[in-house]
């Protein structure tokens, strides 16, 4: 919501809460304050938010605990220069609401939304970490690609064409549309500045200067990223994530828990599942600058790619499964009876599959340019502190991400992009 001006308006009401006040906010909702029981003057508040938007709180009573997540009306990463609007953590809700719903058990559980104080109440995920953090200290999670597979496969499908009515799906359109100004940080972020000179990108200079301006000069890539814009801002095809980075994963060794939905529209599949991808090659290029005389990671980058493989399979697997529940008006049933009516339809979804793949590669490949030559980084390379040791690690990533971008019809499969990327790898250190 902004004003005509270009100021943010705020519900009557709105403030931004912080240690002090939140656990009189709490006790006065009957049903969070009996999650937490005892006395709120008892009450653990710690303000954690370590993201680049939001405050994040949690709370700790006898009974248990709360995650509570407020939107403020700046990016938090830059300051109040930088205005934007709370509506966003509407989006948020009714993205893991809906969400939620399709795939059960694999968000957290939401208890509340505060539509004047742009507030969600949630359950508190422990003993999770953030996905990235963990894989920065080399810690596998073996469920994380199943669980993945699933949470994208059931999403993705049921919220698509393929999952409900045209008119039901045209409603949730309409109800997402509102998120611009989330889509606009993406619209610009990824897809736009990394590829021109602009005051929000940086990068480990004076080591990458020459591949950032060599993007900026590369007509292919351009051409090829703007057609990926036009793809994100035009592809109305599901309810995705919009932001599905390992930062927006919560996990143990038994659990997989996405989080962060706010930036949720209706948009290209591909875009999801290439975040996911795309993050997971990024922290495979990162694992030499935290690498150890005691443990060089070279086991652990290969579970990395086992896991960008294991993904890419048990999502296909399990999305093409989905395509014997469909529910919408996309492929009816009536077109595809008759005598070779299953093989037809068994064509028509592998093919769909496979431009699904196209997409999640090229949308993977952007991804890890705008986190190293655009304004938000990723703490796996960010933690590296020598700049030598660092670029050394994030030139290769860009290679594969241009590759990604520019030519995506050489990677057929995702064995390919593995290869690739340990091709590249192994290139770097010689
Ligand atoms: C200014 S916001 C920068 C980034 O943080 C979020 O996690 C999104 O990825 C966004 O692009
Ligand atoms: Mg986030």
């Amino acid at each position: 919501m902004s004003s005509d001006d270009g100021a943010i308006e705020v519900p009557e009401g709105y403030r931004p809460l912080d240690t002090d006040t939140l656990a009189p906010y709490l006790a006065g909702h009957p049903a969070l304050a009996a999650r937490l029981g005892g006395d709120p003057a008892g009450w653990r508040v710690d303000e954690v938010g370590d993201g680049n938007l939001n405050l994040v709180f949690l709370v700790r009573g006898p009974a248990g605990g709360l995650c509570v997540k407020q939107a403020l009306p700046y990016v938090r990463l830059v300051g109040e220069s930088w205005p934007l609007p709370l509506d966003r953590a509407f989006y948020e809700h009714e993205a893991l609401v809906e969400h939620g719903r399709h795939a059960p058990g694999l968000m957290p559980a939401v208890y509340r939304f505060d539509p004047t104080l742009m507030l969600t109440a949630m359950e508190l995920l422990e003993p999770h970490i953030i996905m990235r953090r963990g894989m920065i200290q080399g810690i596998r999670y073996p469920r994380a690609a199943d669980d993945m597979a699933e949470y994208m496969a059931r999403t993705l499908f049921f919220t698509s064409d393929l999952g409900m009515g045209a008119a039901e799906k045209k409603a949730r359109v309409a109800l997402f549309c509102g998120n611009t100004a989330l889509c606009k940080i993406t619209e610009d972020l990824i897809f736009t500045e990394p590829y021109m000179v602009h005051d929000n990108n940086r990068w480990t200079a004076p080591q990458l200067d020459d591949i950032a301006a060599a993007f900026r000069a590369d007509a292919p890539l351009k051409r090829a990223v703007s057609r990926l814009k036009c793809r994100f801002m035009g592809s109305a095809e599901a309810l995705i994530h919009g932001d599905l980075h390992t930062g927006s994963i919560m996990v143990t060794q038994e659990d997989t828990r996405v989080i962060d939905p706010e930036f949720a529209f209706y948009g290209p599949k591909g875009f999801d599942t290439g975040a996911f991808v795309g993050n997971l090659l990024l922290n495979y290029f990162s694992q030499d600058g935290h690498a150890s005389e005691r443990d060089d990671r070279s086991a652990y980058k290969a579970w990395v790619l086992e896991t960008v493989e294991a993904f890419w399979r048990g999502f296909a697997q399990r999305y093409g499964a989905l395509w014997a529940e469909r529910r919408g008006d996309a492929y009816p049933a009536a077109l595809f009876a008759g005598a070779d009516g299953a093989a037809s339809l068994a064509r028509a979804r592998d093919a769909a599959i496979a431009d699904l793949l196209s997409d999640t590669i090229q949308f993977a490949g952007a991804k890890m340019i705008r986190r190293l030559l655009g304004i938000a980084h990723n703490i796996d390379f960010e933690w590296i502190e020598d700049p030598d040791r660092r670029a050394a690690c994030e030139r290769p990533a860009l290679l594969l991400g241009r590759e990604l971008v520019a030519n995506p019809a050489a990677y057929p499969a995702i064995e390919a992009v593995t290869r690739a990327a340990q091709a590249l790898d192994a290139r770097s250190r010689t």
